[in-house]
């Protein structure tokens, strides 16, 4: 068909567009609303991954925006499908990760009637989207969804929901094709980097802390000489721990939930705080505690890409107004003190990491976590991806893997379950050569363990290690402490997760003595199809260090007193 005369679909022209913008990939579970998009994918070089639910489309498309920094895309069907996949653009606001949520729409005639499964998605995404909006005119097709991975991608990055009438799908229109997107770098100003090493060069302590969207392997390596030049040492942030290499001598350590105490310390006792990406959350700022609101009380440099988060809670010394990727790159330019007199303190600082990290800690029943990630550190390539949800388990994920290189930690810093498993089809729909492993708690991974049944349908090999204490283990464990004895709604039954496994056509073993897991871990690897481990462990083993019964014996205690 010549286009130029005939013209294409609405759906035709949005796929040229998406190809245009370098998309190669899309995540969706199909509607009637999208027909015409589904039709133009059906001849175009897209890969289409069709999933059995909303949710977990949506979380691998921000996956895919995790992994490499462009927009990950989803379709959806109206309505229902809209809905469900609110939970993987909340995570990519939280997250601050470029995606785009494509969605079917009414017809524009039926519209404002509450059509057969009709939303308005400006008013539903409004608070939870970067941008939401509709197309109600195919010829502006090429402009909207252009506008769409700007928005992404650039400043702070997030989700953007686009709305699609089925009629303006299905209409033909003569219109030129949008230019490929370059997404916009925020660069540092030379005086704000002359600022910084004043700052340095007068600080005592100084600590970096990294976090957040923006980076590159190339910004992570950049960071990485600027530490070893500075001898400063580097904690990451909640979830972010993949942002610089654990075995590096400046590396301090992981700054989540529950962290080292001394590196706990060490940020408090620090004169100057160098915060990269991060906005220092609730969950990273241990509920906001590390710094005084709205005067820090020491002093703080907070560099992030967009200027709507510079002063937003933290009042800075020095705000930088620039993406971590070109902030990394600028730091080249500084020159070191002569004397750096904190060095030997960084010295100290990732001793006191790898002392915190090294041995799993002992646990009650016959599965220690800590030994098996110990043994997976060891194991797993440099490479290889490890994605969680939400959930105690993901603490001896924190405390002892070790991440060595950007784009291998899939994890959600807004604490959202069920994440794991898409993140993961995602991370392997994306690369087939590196292994990928998930873990997920027994509460997690049935929020969206159907996607397991997506792994088989394309083969992809990744590896599932559900750790089952029967509970939603962080539920229960807020309950002893906050009222202890009192168990309620907290408590799980759950399948069979390896014969589920084998039920979908996949790998499934169950796992109930500590060393029983290499064997069952590489007879996993060697299946090379989908697999699940089902680790039994026991409820007691609620953290690396403490047990159920010891919080309700606190708790009973507190309360007595
Ligand atoms: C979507 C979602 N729903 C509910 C919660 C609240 N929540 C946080 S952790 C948790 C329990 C997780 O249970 P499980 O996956 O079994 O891990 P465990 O804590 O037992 O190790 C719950 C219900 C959440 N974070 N996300
Ligand atoms: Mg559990």
């Amino acid at each position: 068909m010549d286009v130029r005369t005939n013209g294409r679909t609405g759906g035709e022209i949005l796929t040229d567009q998406l190809l245009i913008h370098g998309v190669r990939h899309v995540f969706c579970v199909p509607g009637e609303s999208y027909l015409a998009v589904l039709d133009a994918f059906h001849d175009r070089d897209l890969a289409v991954t069709v999933c059995r639910q909303e949710g977990g489309a949506a979380m691998m498309a921000e996956a895919v925006g995790k992994l490499t920094g462009r927009p990950g895309i989803c379709f959806v069907t109206r309505g229902p499908g809209a809905t469900n996949a609110s939970s993987g653009v909340h995570i990519a606001r939280q997250d601050s990760t470029p995606m785009i949520l494509f969605v079917g729409q009414v017809a524009r005639s039926m519209r404002n009637r509450e059509a057969f499964q009709e939303l308005d998605y400006q008013a539903v995404f409004g608070s939870v989207a970067k941008w939401a909006t509709e197309i109600d005119d195919a010829a502006r097709i090429p402009e909207i969804v252009s506008r769409a991975f700007y928005t992404a991608t650039s400043g702070r990055p997030g989700p953007v929901v686009v709305a699609l009438p089925e009629d303006m799908l299905t209409e033909a229109v003569v219109v030129a094709d949008a230019a490929p997107f370059a997404p916009v770098e925020t660069w540092p100003g030379l005086t704000d980097m002359t600022r910084l090493q004043k700052l340095l060069w007068a600080a005592r302590q100084p600590v970096a802390l990294l976090g957040g969207s923006r980076w590159s392997a190339s910004a992570c390596a950049a960071v990485m000489r600027f530490a070893e030049r500075f001898a400063v040492p580097v904690a990451t942030t909640f979830r972010r721990t993949h942002l610089f290499d654990a075995q590096h001598p400046c590396y301090a350590g992981d700054f989540g939930i529950g962290p080292n105490p001394r590196l706990r310390a060490r940020i408090a006792a620090a004169d100057l705080l160098i915060l990269v990406g991060t906005r220092f959350g609730e969950m990273s700022s241990q509920g906001y505690s590390m710094l005084g609101i709205p005067n820090p009380g020491k002093t703080l440099v907070h560099v992030y890409p967009g200027p709507e988060e510079l002063g937003r809670v933290y009042h800075p010394d020095l705000a930088i107004n620039a993406a971590p990727t070109a902030f990394a790159a600028a730091l080249e330019g500084l020159q070191p003190p002569q004397n750096i007199r904190w060095r030997e303190q960084t010295a100290v600082a990732h001793a006191d990491y790898i002392a915190w990290s090294q041995v799993a800690t002992p646990l009650p029943g016959a599965v220690n976590l800590g030994v098996v990630m110990t043994f997976l550190r060891e194991r797993l390539p440099a490479d290889a991806v490890i994605c969680n949800g939400a959930g105690n388990y993901s603490a001896w994920v924190h405390r002892f893997y070790r991440f060595r290189r950007f784009a291998t930690q899939l994890a959600p810093t807004c604490g959202s379950m069920g994440y794991g498993v898409p993140a993961a089809v995602a991370a392997q729909t994306l690369d087939r050569s590196r292994p990928v492993v998930c873990f997920a708690g027994d509460g997690c991974f049935l929020m969206t363990g159907q996607e397991f049944a997506t792994a088989v349908q394309y083969n992809l090999p990744i590896i599932i290690i559900v750790v089952d204490n029967g509970m939603y283990g962080t539920i229960r464990m807020h309950q002893e402490r906050e009222y202890p004895g009192r168990i309620s709604a907290s408590m799980l039954k759950s399948p069979d997760f390896a014969a589920y496994a084998r039920a979908f056509g996949g790998f499934g073993a169950t796992i109930e003595q500590t060393d029983e897991f290499p064997a069952a871990f590489e007879a996993a690897q060697r299946a090379g199809q989908p697999a699940i481990l089902h680790l039994k462990v026991d409820a007691e083993a609620i953290t690396p260090g403490t047990t159920l019964a010891a919080i309700r014996k606190a708790a009973f205690e507190q309360k007595s007193h």
